[in-house]
């Protein structure tokens, strides 16, 4: 094991055991939703991914060691975000250097999970190019970390704060198959339908398994991105959230709102504009995810079994 990893009493069992595990994040903790809401759904994420029969491992910065597996009380101080630092791949040095607290974002995450040997991610929604990225640039690290570390992402697509049109499009640059989990179309978080093709459709575990150990055995470098859509009975309106997004966008820009806190600020905004409604939508996709990712983990671990 990778020396600054260290890894929760749970999770090395389920390493000896040789368990599926699957790994999460922890910025969606502490800047993606408020207290205690974002702790009460991280543990409750972890029991539904424990009751499909993996093993949840969050990825948190303490001390100056990536946590892999973290105790109730580790998730408590995340919680609190105040002085959590936001750490993406640029990040993680400079916070595993000082021995700050530091939650990981996708990118971070993925790294943390590569070098764990974990090789399927839940998450909400995952970071991508904002709009006005042609003069802002303002592209998430997420979409480079798919680009080239070999971490799958179960997510319900990108929030709509996004150019998800150019998102995509960077994916298929980078060479990060999209998979469309039993949809044809992109979700884009509260929605199910952002209104883009997914690359490829699959309505089975057992089929996002079969795509993802054969992408391993070619060698790629990167990941992929598992779309998995808001479940039908919990989605937003799309006009509704669509103008709170716009009304969130022009306050950033206002505001001068720019690098790592842009995500952050439009997400606090749209919770706040939404009057909690998005919050609601939010716990409950990122507990689909939480079933779907558990279910990947397991289909995968059995077909690696299978072909040793
Ligand atoms: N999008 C969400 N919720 C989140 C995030 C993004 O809907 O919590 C978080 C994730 O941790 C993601 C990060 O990796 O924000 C992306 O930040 P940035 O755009 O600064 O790369
Ligand atoms: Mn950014």
């Amino acid at each position: 094991m990778h020396p600054a990893l260290q890894l929760s009493p749970e999770i090395t069992a389920a390493m000896a055991q040789g368990s599926p595990i699957v790994a999460l994040e922890s910025t969606i903790i502490a800047h993606g939703m408020p207290y205690p809401q974002n702790v009460e759904t991280a543990r409750e994420v972890e029991a539904l991914i424990r009751r499909e029969g993996a093993v949840p491992a969050t990825i948190a910065v303490f001390a100056g060691r990536i946590h892999v597996g973290l105790t109730g009380d580790e998730l408590e101080q995340l919680g609190h975000a105040k002085q959590v630092a936001k750490v993406s791949r640029r990040d993680l040095p400079q916070v595993l250097a000082t021995g700050a607290i530091g939650a990981t974002t996708v990118a971070a995450t993925m790294i943390a999970a590569h070098l764990a040997g974990i090789q399927v991610f839940v998450t909400g929604g995952i970071g991508g190019v904002h709009r006005g990225a042609e003069t802002s640039f303002d592209i998430s690290a997420d979409l480079l970390e798919l680009a080239q570390t070999p971490v799958a992402v179960v997510c319900a697509g990108a929030k709509a704060i996004l150019d998800l049109g150019l998102t995509l499009e960077f994916l298929e640059t980078h060479g990060v198959p999209v998979i469309g989990y039993q949809t044809d179309r992109f979700p884009a978080f509260f929605t199910r339908d952002s209104g883009f093709p997914v690359d490829f459709r699959i309505d089975t575990p057992e089929g996002v398994a079969k795509l993802l150990a054969v992408q391993r055995s070619l060698g790629y470098a990167g990941g992929a991105v598992v779309a998995n859509p808001i479940p039908e009975a919990d989605a937003m309106a799309k006009d509704a959230i669509d103008a709170i997004i716009e009304r969130a966008l022009g306050e950033a820009t206002q505001q001068g709102v720019t690098g790592k806190r842009v995500t952050p600020f439009l997400l606090e905004r749209i919770q706040q504009l939404t009057g909690g409604r998005s919050l609601v939508a939010n716990i409950a996709l990122v507990k689909h995810n939480a079933v779907v990712g558990a279910q990947v983990a397991a289909a995968l671990h059995a077909q690696l079994r299978s072909t040793k």
